[in-house]
């Protein structure tokens, strides 16, 4: 990496301390065993390759800094479950630790995996153990590496679906790190991981490093996220992916993969430097070799990525910065041979979410439950912790997580369904059918009080503001209106509301009387997409959250009396409204134009 005037920029923070840490060890194993409620700045940016983060309590944060006092530390965990799935056992495992050492929640994330909030650091490596003895990890859940890998969860019992799933679990087993130092620091080099990494990289070169030929020493320069999808079913919404297998499927298999590159949705609204940007078409490839064409861009990514600047370090900007005929050049590098062209033919066309009751194709079913924010909790006349507990004691059946933060159950007899019907009522766990459009396709990401990088609410604030738009939509006669809303607390885009039909990205914070943090104000995005293709633009922005239903009654209103024939709210959004506001300019351009 050299600068225009041929000097070598000086490497960021984490650069040396991912070189020096011998292969993601550090100082982990000795901090672990210290009497401190935290980890040191350098063993957490350490323990994110294992999966797990140092929070504190963010509505104690203010007052215990009054008093005077240590911030109210805990530990985040997210485990890797590829594809979302689990089996019935390891969900009661999940449950079990949640409710004896987090604070009795499951987080559904929106790439198909588990978190534990609230974790003593004392309970950490009893956490981890216990997971890996289920056979579930934590490895590469976070950190500059290749993250959980996503694939589309439906148990449909057919070829294409397997070969997706199959697909899936072995390119992540591929790309993951090959140290040995999580095993050595959590289960005393005992290697009983369900995510071992596969046989010898597909594309050696002479110069690889020892014990991490794909990833390198240093690792990779930021995260990497790859997903598989159907082009009839974006549900892991591919193009906000680094790397993205579309599926060429023919005579019911697929038989190779659209190869889409450069997704990400992180920007630093005071870095202009910074941009949200979708997955662009880089060229095709059979099944038989898709790996190749991976590893080929998580080297390239490697090499290429910018090590000096962590706000600039991800695939997009490599692309942006060199031009994608340039970068699907250097891809060809590594590979060694000529990318095939993408197949125009095969694009996105629609996106399930996999709610209610569907034939699995084996004679058996499978149940899409709603999960509100992915949050399993028992809270009210709402018991879906304990239902979904008493469901997997009695029925001992796997599960899936989708990337709307929602649940399947699978391989249920039809004879169950009475049955779990009613365990549904008893549970007051409601189904799809009572719960509302916006509602049912609305995600937000944890945001207050766990997480470090906040400004403002989201999980804790979307309910209300869809209260609201529930009753909007309702007025004018919009009710079963399919749109996305998806809120986040601050910019990075961890609900991927920057490709949403109305994004809402949390842009002021409001702190109560008491110090306690409260909804504050939110940038209201329009004009994304239901299927993930197109990024939104600003339509207001310093929205107070009980003034964002007020603000886009207009829109709902302009929408029913000028939407074209078959309009999608999203697409009526970017012909119609934002095309005319004055300050319509996407992310991108506003960046190409500095
Ligand atoms: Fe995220 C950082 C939560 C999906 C972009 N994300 C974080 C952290 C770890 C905060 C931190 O660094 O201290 C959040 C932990 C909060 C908490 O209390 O749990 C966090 N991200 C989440 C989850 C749990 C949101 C959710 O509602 O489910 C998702 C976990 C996914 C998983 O299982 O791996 C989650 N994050 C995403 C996505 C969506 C996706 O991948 O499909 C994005 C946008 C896509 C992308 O990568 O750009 C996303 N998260 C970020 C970023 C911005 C990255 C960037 O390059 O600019 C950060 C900040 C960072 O990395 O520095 C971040
Ligand atoms: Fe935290 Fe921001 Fe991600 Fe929400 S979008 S989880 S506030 S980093």
């Amino acid at each position: 990496m050299t600068e225009a005037n041929g000097s070598t920029p000086k490497l960021s923070k984490n650069e040396a301390l991912k070189a020096a840490s011998a292969y993601l060890r550090g100082m982990v194993a000795e901090e672990l065993l210290n009497d401190e409620p935290f980890f040191s700045e350098d063993s957490s940016q350490v323990l994110k390759f294992h999966g797990t983060y140092l929070q504190d309590d963010r509505d104690r944060r203010l007052r215990l800094k009054k008093e005077k006092k240590e911030k109210a530390y805990m530990m985040m965990v997210r485990v890797r479950m590829i594809g979302g799935r689990m089996t019935g056992h390891q969900y009661l495992v999940c449950d079990e630790l949640a409710r004896l050492v987090g604070n009795g929640t499951l987080r559904i994330t929106t790439r198909q995996e588990f978190q534990f909030h609230g974790v003593d650091k004392q309970h950490l490596a009893v956490v981890i153990r216990h997971l890996n003895e289920n056979y579930l990890s934590t490895l590469a859940a976070c950190g500059d590496v290749e993250r959980n890998v996503l694939a589309c969860p439906a148990p449909i019992k057919d070829a294409k679906h397997e070969q997706m799933n199959q697909d899936a679990l072995a390119w992540a087993s591929h790309v993951a790190p090959r140290s040995s130092a999580y095993w050595d620091i959590w289960l005393d080099g005992e290697k009983i991981n369900s995510l071992l990494p596969a046989g010898p990289p597909l594309l050696s070169q002479p110069g690889d490093d020892p014990v991490e030929p794909i990833l390198g020493k240093a690792y990779l320069p930021r995260k990497f996220k790859t997903a598989f999808a159907f082009p009839d079913d974006n549900c892991t919404d591919v193009h906000a992916n680094d790397l993205a297998f579309l599926a060429v499927v023919e005579g019911g298999s697929i038989v190779g993969y659209n190869v889409l590159v450069g997704g990400s949705l992180g920007t630093s609204p005071s870095a202009s430097k910074t941009f949200a940007a979708l997955a662009e078409p880089m060229g095709y490839v059979s099944r038989e070799r898709f790996m190749e064409v991976g590893e080929a861009v998580v080297r390239a990514f490697r090499d290429l990525g910018d090590r000096a600047d962590r706000k600039r370090a991800r695939l997009k900007y490599v692309i942006y910065d060199m031009g994608m005929p340039a970068f699907r050049a250097k891809v060809e590098e590594y590979l060694g041979r000529k990318l095939e062209d993408y197949r125009e033919d095969v694009f996105v066309t629609d996106v399930d979410d996999h709610m209610g009751w569907h034939e699995q194709g084996d004679g058996k079913l499978f149940l899409g439950i709603p999960v509100e924010n992915g949050r399993i909790k028992d809270e009210g006349s709402l018991r879906l912790a304990s239902g979904l507990r008493a469901f997997f004691e009695k029925y001992k059946t796997p599960c899936r997580l989708t990337c709307q933060q929602k649940i399947l159950l699978m391989d249920l007899e039809p004879a169950w369904r009475g049955e779990i019907d009613a365990w549904m009522k008893e549970y007051g766990i409601a189904g799809v059918e009572e719960v509302s459009t916006v509602r049912r396709w609305a995600m937000a990401c944890p945001a207050l009080p766990t997480c470090g990088l906040a400004v403002t609410d989201a999980e804790r604030a979307l309910p209300s503001v869809l209260d609201m738009l529930e009753a909007e939509l309702a007025r004018q006669g919009l009710a079963d209106l399919r749109l996305t809303v998806r809120m986040t607390g601050c910019p990075n885009g961890c609900a991927r509301p920057y490709n949403a039909d109305i994004g809402l990205v949390g842009r002021s914070a409001k702190i109560g009387e008491d110090g306690i943090p409260e909804p504050g104000k939110y940038t209201v995005f329009l004009g994304g997409r239901t299927t993930g293709e197109r990024l939104n633009v600003v339509f207001k922005d310093y929205v107070p959250h009980d003034r964002i239903a007020a603000e886009l009654s207009p829109v709902f209103a302009r929408f029913k009396a000028e939407r074209l024939d078959g309009e999608t709210f999203g697409d009526f959004c970017h012909r119609a409204v934002v095309s005319e506001s004055a300050e319509v300019e996407t992310e991108a351009e506003a960046v190409a134009a500095n």
